[in-house]
């Protein structure tokens, strides 16, 4: 029988290259190399098999950036087990969510989260909960290396799930988005060709954390693809990685990360010399790094655009110009429509919704079917809810969204979540939540507040109350405290007024 399981689609890579290459390169760490990955993921999947994970078992994992963290990665792959990466901001009370709504047979976190966390598993009836650290220590590796190294991997169909992320949602409630193996795949593959990725002689530079689609699809296959060796820093340390840019051909960021470049004294064009490729996305690159990245760096950034339900969806050209403010064309093999609120398809020039299909589309969101269905038209398309318009020659401008989402250096936070969470608080009467421009996250979360006159609030109170409650990267940086919202004729409260009202927030 066929197996369409992703790891195959590595390994078949792999061995026709060599493999004595570095895969993972960490400071202060031994390279892990290409030729250990079969026999490390191996272990791992024996020891899944060892802990009762089944083929279509949940395995969640919420751990800091490791060699050990990707070859848990690989290894839920070859064991047929879905990979489900949390970020580490999030809170146990976020947790607590995540493990009930996904019911993991195991949950690997760091051995600090463990006593906090193993109280939220309890509570939900937890089976498994293992430790992994960034140095490779903790209780998921214990008696590893008397495990079978090279169990069979096992049979997938390409529909099978691969991996659940969660997207926070408009309604407040994450959504876990369920991604295929040969979802992966394709992208994986078109995007590799697509950025003319040089097997064996490209070497990544990785800075992002591996918990979302960017980090840990985006720019690990595009790697594992062509056997790169990867620079693999623990985060985005601006000494560090430009440090590392010299000995370096393709980087990919957010938006962020080419805003501090341009902040750094120290980044030139001589550091950039042997990069050929510098890449964004996650959220809007400012047309002004665009071009002062080009000024300073001599490289156009490209600029690409994606979602976590969808992968990749469309990219500037790598030969081609490189528009600054456009994202480029759809992706070979992916169909993209500008459509109408009813899901007509409208001219060029014209502004609508983003919608989609292709071999990257998620197979829907995990025991939500009412919310998969509200995101589908009946014909398929995928409903982005960015708005978007492609001129004559099918070149795409994200130019704003349909739905009430914040992205924050390249993390998204939904506004519903926070202020339902700041309508809790004693004292508050309602609020709403915005984001107002930021030099180096691009939007900043702001709360507008009403009290109801029990007490007296400040702002540092209701910061103060948030902790713990939501991960600190949702948290408002600034609070406003206002006798009324702004509202329209229906008593909807008028976001686009705030926003106009906060914007100098953070100008400088
Ligand atoms: C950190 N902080 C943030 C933040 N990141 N606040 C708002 N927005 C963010 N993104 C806060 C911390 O809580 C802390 O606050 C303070 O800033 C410093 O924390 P830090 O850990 O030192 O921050 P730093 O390392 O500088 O992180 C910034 C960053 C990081 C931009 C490097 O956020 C990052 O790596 N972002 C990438 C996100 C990403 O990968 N997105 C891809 C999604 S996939 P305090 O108050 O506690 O000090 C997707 C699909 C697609 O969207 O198309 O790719
Ligand atoms: P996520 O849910 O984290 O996968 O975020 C996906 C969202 O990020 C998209 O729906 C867009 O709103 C936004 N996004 C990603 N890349 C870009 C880009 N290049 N330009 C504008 N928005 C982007």
């Amino acid at each position: 029988m066929k197996n369409d399981n992703l790891y195959l689609n590595f390994a078949k890579q792999r061995f026709s290259h060599g493999g004595e290459r570095p895969f993972l390169m960490t400071p202060g760490r031994k390279a892990l190399m290409y030729a250990e990955l079969d026999s490390a993921t191996g272990r791992m999947q024996s020891q899944l098999a060892k802990l009762g994970v089944a083929p279509g078992d949940r395995v969640m994992v919420q751990v800091e950036k490791s060699y050990e963290a990707v070859l848990l990665y690989l290894a839920c792959l070859r064991a047929g087990a879905i990979y489900i990466p949390l970020n580490t901001a999030y809170t146990s009370a976020e947790v607590e969510y995540f493990i009930e709504d996904a019911a993991p047979r195991l949950f690997v976190c760091t051995p600090c989260e463990h006593d906090k966390l193993a109280l939220a598993a309890n509570r939900v009836g937890q089976p498994h909960l293992l430790t992994l650290d960034s140095d490779g220590n903790g209780t998921f590796l214990l008696g590893l290396n008397s495990l079978d190294p090279d169990p069979a991997v096992v049979v997938r169909k390409g529909e099978d799930l691969a991996a659940i992320l969660y997207t926070s949602g408009t309604t407040g409630r994450s959504k876990g988005a369920m991604l295929s193996h040969a979802n992966l795949a394709s992208n994986a593959q078109v995007l590799h060709a697509y950025w003319h990725w040089r097997n064996g002689d490209d070497v990544l530079l990785h800075a992002l954390p591996i918990f979302h689609v960017h980090g840990l699809f985006v720019a690990l296959h595009c790697a594992l693809f062509g056997t790169s060796p990867v620079h693999f820093l623990p985060g985005f340390d601006i000494d560090a990685v430009i440090d590392h840019l010299p000995g370096s051909t393709v980087m990919m960021g957010v938006p962020t990360f080419y805003n501090r470049l341009l902040e750094a004294k120290t980044f030139n064009a001589d550091r950039c010399r042997n990069m050929r490729l510098f890449i964004s996305g996650s959220a809007p690159l400012p047309a002004e790094t665009h071009r002062g990245f080009e000024a300073r760096a001599g490289h156009r950034i490209l600029e690409r655009y994606g979602m976590t339900e969808t992968g990749m969806i469309a990219s500037n050209p790598y030969m081609g110009e490189r528009i600054a403010g456009t994202v480029g064309f759809a992706l070979p093999g992916i169909s993209v429509r500008i459509a109408d609120k009813n899901g007509v398809e409208l001219p060029h020039g014209e502004t609508g919704v983003l919608e989609m299909r292709g071999p990257n589309l998620f197979k829907g969101y995990w025991r939500m079917p009412e919310k998969t269905k509200a995101d589908f038209r009946d014909d398929g398309w995928f409903i982005t809810g960015d708005m978007a318009l492609m001129d004559e020659e099918e070149r795409i401008t994200i130019v704003g969204r349909a739905k009430d989402l914040i992205i924050s250096g390249g993390y998204n936070v939904y506004p519903k979540e926070i202020e339902g969470e700041i309508d809790e608080i004693p004292g508050v009467e309602e609020s709403a939540v915005i984001g107002v421009p930021h030099a180096d996250f691009g939007e900043a979360v702001v709360a507008v507040v009403v009290q109801d006159g029990s007490r007296d609030l400040t702002e540092s109170g209701i910061i103060a109350a948030l902790q713990g409650r939501l991960a600190r990267f949702k948290q408002p940086k600034r609070i406003y405290l206002v006798e009324e919202l702004p509202r329209n004729a229906m008593g909807k409260v008028q976001k686009a007024k705030l926003r106009k009202t906060y914007h100098a927030t953070y100008r400088k």
